[in-house]
């Protein structure tokens, strides 16, 4: 009966057992992660997009290979996700219209337009620095696909924080032009960086349930405050200023207390409406429409071929 068998999963949660694709669970939880991996995929996906606008602009040779080599393994995290969605029985092809449609979510971040050099900098050490710390503890997740998949994905992302931090403290230590150049970028992504994380813990619709499935093992305030503390260190380090009147270090807490994110700005982004919003959801409608015909060809091939094979 279905009430011992979600008993029995819940048990397994708590043991540390990992959930794997044909073990039973109940159904809310497998619609919980079909809607986090599958925007999560998305997010690596359209994540694509602020990057590949600086391959052709790259101050360099060397940059502009370490900056492709960068945005392909973000296509691969996108293909190791949708993979990982589809284990759990979606189609990975309903997500995506999903995405183009405006159903499904991807990452807020992803709808700021990359202005500067120094944006490619901002988005390796900020953005990338942000999405390991939420997805570190995503190693842990109780499913196991994603949790595996987490793994090599937080090796690379890493190596793209490394590399981002090394770009923006070249500026940094850089001509008067440059080091203006890292502090004005840091000033516009400073804030959605920390909209990364999500709406506050009380805000929060799923945080609490994901966390009794042990699928997230922080709430998006203990992240948020993680990635705050690790980071503004760095800052000082390279001599850039976070754009917060309200940044303090506290004495008693350990932490620092920062101020109070613009909620409406993350509402709107998430709604659709931030500045980049149809511009990403364009290019991707784009991508699928311009490679339908490489799919299609494929298919009548593979007929062909199994046609053949059977006589
Ligand atoms: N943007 O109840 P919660 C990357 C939505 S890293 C847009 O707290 P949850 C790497 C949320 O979906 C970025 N929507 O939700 C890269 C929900 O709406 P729904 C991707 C957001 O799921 C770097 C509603 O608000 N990382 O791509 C955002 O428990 C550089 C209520 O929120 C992941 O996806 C937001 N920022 O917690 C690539 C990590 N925040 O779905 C290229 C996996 C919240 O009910 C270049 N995901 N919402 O319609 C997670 O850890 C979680 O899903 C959270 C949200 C923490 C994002």
């Amino acid at each position: 009966n279905l009430e011992a068998l979600d008993k029995n999963f819940q048990d397994k949660v708590d043991r540390e057992i990992k959930i794997e694709p044909k073990d039973y669970m109940p159904d809310a939880y497998r619609k919980t992660l079909i809607r986090q991996i599958s925007q999560h995929a998305h997010s690596e996906i359209v994540g694509q997009l602020p990057e590949a606008n600086w391959v052709t602009r790259a101050p360099n040779l060397r940059r502009k290979a370490v900056l492709l080599a960068k945005i392909q393994d973000e296509a691969g995290h996108g293909l190791y996700l949708y993979s990982a969605v589809e284990t759990l029985g979606a189609d990975r092809e309903d997500t995506i219209d999903d995405l183009h449609s405006g159903k499904a979510k991807y990452s807020s971040i992803f709808n700021y337009p990359t202005l500067t050099w120094a944006d490619m900098g901002m988005v390796g050490w900020l953005v990338d620095g942000a999405a390991i710390m939420n997805q570190v503890p995503l190693c842990r997740c109780s499913y196991g696909p994603y949790a595996r998949a987490m793994v090599r994905v937080c090796k690379e992302e890493s190596f793209h924080q490394r590399q981002g931090f090394e770009i923006v403290t070249q500026l940094a230590r850089g001509t008067q032009v440059q080091k203006e150049m890292a502090q004005e970028s840091l000033n516009r992504w400073w804030w959605p960086s920390l909209m990364m994380f999500g709406p506050n813990d009380a805000e929060s619709t799923h945080t609490a349930q994901s966390m009794a499935w042990k699928i997230k093992r922080n709430t998006n305030d203990e992240l948020r405050q993680m990635f705050v503390d690790a980071t503004v260190p760095q800052a000082e380090l390279i001599g850039l200023k976070i754009p917060d009147k309200d940044l303090k270090f506290n004495e008693e807490t350990g932490h620092y207390d920062f101020g109070e994110i613009d909620w409406d700005e993350f509402w709107q982004v998430v709604k659709g409406y931030g500045p980049c919003n149809d511009e990403r959801v364009a290019a991707r409608k784009k991508a699928k429409e311009d490679g339908m015909w490489v799919r299609e060809a494929a298919n009548v091939y593979a007929e062909k071929r199994a046609r053949r094979n059977k006589k």
